[in-house]
């Protein structure tokens, strides 16, 4: 089962209605060596951003793929191995021997999916210094504006076009201390623009609080990420239309700007600056495109993640138990489940193959003598008959 990102799906509303997914079975063998038909493989569309956790039984997850690009697959499930025929087994004394293998049953597997929003650009700031405002202004979106904070509890999206260029810029609830730890919103949205080359940190020029939220904030993402922390920052003094947030402009300019932060001053109410700010988050935008491509960091192209089996051993592991041994061995295992060792025939056919996987080595090496219980699997052995 394969799990495809579809530029044509939007939200992972699908696995609200239908949470088991299961591929088609293989077909029967036929006469005459004929192969059965392979059941078809199952491949499930999600949208960009999606990433595919799985979820152990111990609470641990584990992010086996992050499907960032229109196209990207992950294999998350295996089909069972199919039954080989008689045919495989016949000998010169034994034509058509009366056994065959049985197919396997695939993976099955329980995952968790989430959907990353895919923003070029991440605003940042404490709550109500205007950041759905700014959003509002330069795109299509219409977040919802208050003078409370916390107005925003959901990230939005906005187009932001520039000339015949665009880039998507995310906005979240704002951030205030202690918010990798989950205070306030910040925490449930801040993975949102994890994914973002450029963040946008605004600061309300009429409080008198600029450097010190500005700090604070920074705080918060470094705890939370410190790549995020480290991604390159605009900063925006907000509510210039207001005679306090004017008058402490330059000052506050002077001061990021020593810290070596492009600063614009914008009034998101009425549009002042804001031409300004948006090209140059679109030229910043391109630098990061462009270093992020350059030479030796060349994004890996084409790879196809796959879901590893849990146990991928290459040799055959015998472990001592009390009762006798037990032998770990994938494909001694699936072989014991896909032969039928009620049939003599095949059980001696199992035995034989066996022992040239060297399985009977293996147990001979782990101090196994004649007599001693071997379990494979499900099935029990005396070390005799191996
Ligand atoms: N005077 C003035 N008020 C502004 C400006 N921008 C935003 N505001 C006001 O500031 C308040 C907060 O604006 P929002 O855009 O909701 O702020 P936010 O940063 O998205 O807030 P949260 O979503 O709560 O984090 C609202 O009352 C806005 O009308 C501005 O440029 N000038
Ligand atoms: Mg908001």
């Amino acid at each position: 089962m394969v799990l495809l990102a579809d530029p044509n799906e939007n939200t992972l509303g699908r696995f609200r209605h239908r949470k088991r997914y299961q591929a088609e079975m293989g077909g029967r063998g036929g006469r005459q060596r004929r192969h059965g038909a392979n059941g078809s493989a199952l491949e499930i569309p999600v949208p960009v951003g999606t990433m595919v956790f799985t979820t152990p039984a111990d609470g641990s997850e584990e992010l086996i793929a992050d499907l960032d690009r229109p196209g990207a697959r992950v294999v998350v499930a295996r089909g069972g191995l199919g039954g080989r025929g008689n045919a495989r087994y016949a000998t010169s004394t034994m034509q058509a021997p009366d056994f065959a293998e049985r197919g396997l049953p695939g993976d099955e597997r329980t995952l968790r999916l989430e959907l990353r929003l895919m923003a070029d650009v991440g605003l940042v700031g404490k709550p109500s210094v205007g950041k759905s405002s700014l959003l509002a202004r330069v795109s299509a979106a219409r977040p919802k504006i208050g003078d409370y904070p916390f107005t925003t509890l959901e990230p939005n999206l906005g187009v932001v076009e520039v000339g015949y260029d665009a880039f998507v810029l995310a906005d979240i609830p704002g951030l205030i201390e202690g918010a990798h730890r989950g205070t306030g919103l910040g925490l449930l949205f801040l993975r949102h623009i994890q994914r973002t080359r450029v963040l946008c940190h605004v600061l309300d020029g009429s409080g008198q609080e600029a450097e010190g939220d500005f700090r604070e904030v920074n705080d918060e993402l470094r705890e939370f990420d410190a790549g995020l922390a480290a991604r390159p920052q605009i900063v925006v003094v907000n509510k210039l239309d207001l005679p306090e947030a004017a008058a402490r402009f330059s000052e506050l300019a002077a001061r990021f700007g020593a810290l070596g932060y492009e600063v614009y001053g914008i009034s998101a109410a009425t549009g002042a600056g804001v031409r300004e700010l948006v090209l140059a988050l679109h030229r910043r935008l391109q630098e990061e495109e462009k270093a992020a491509v350059g030479p030796g960091r060349v994004e890996p192209e084409g790879e196809l993640p796959v879901l590893r089996p849990v146990r991928a051993e290459e040799r055959p592991r015998v472990r001592r138990e009390d009762s006798g041994f037990v032998v770990e061995y994938r494909r001694a295992e699936d072989l014991t489940r896909m032969l039928d060792v009620g049939n003599p025939m095949a059980r001696e056919a199992l035995l034989r193959r066996l022992k040239r996987m060297g399985v009977h080595a293996a147990v001979r090496r782990a101090g196994g003598r004649p007599g001693d219980r071997v379990r494979i699997g499900d099935l029990e052995l005396e070390w005799e008959d191996m």
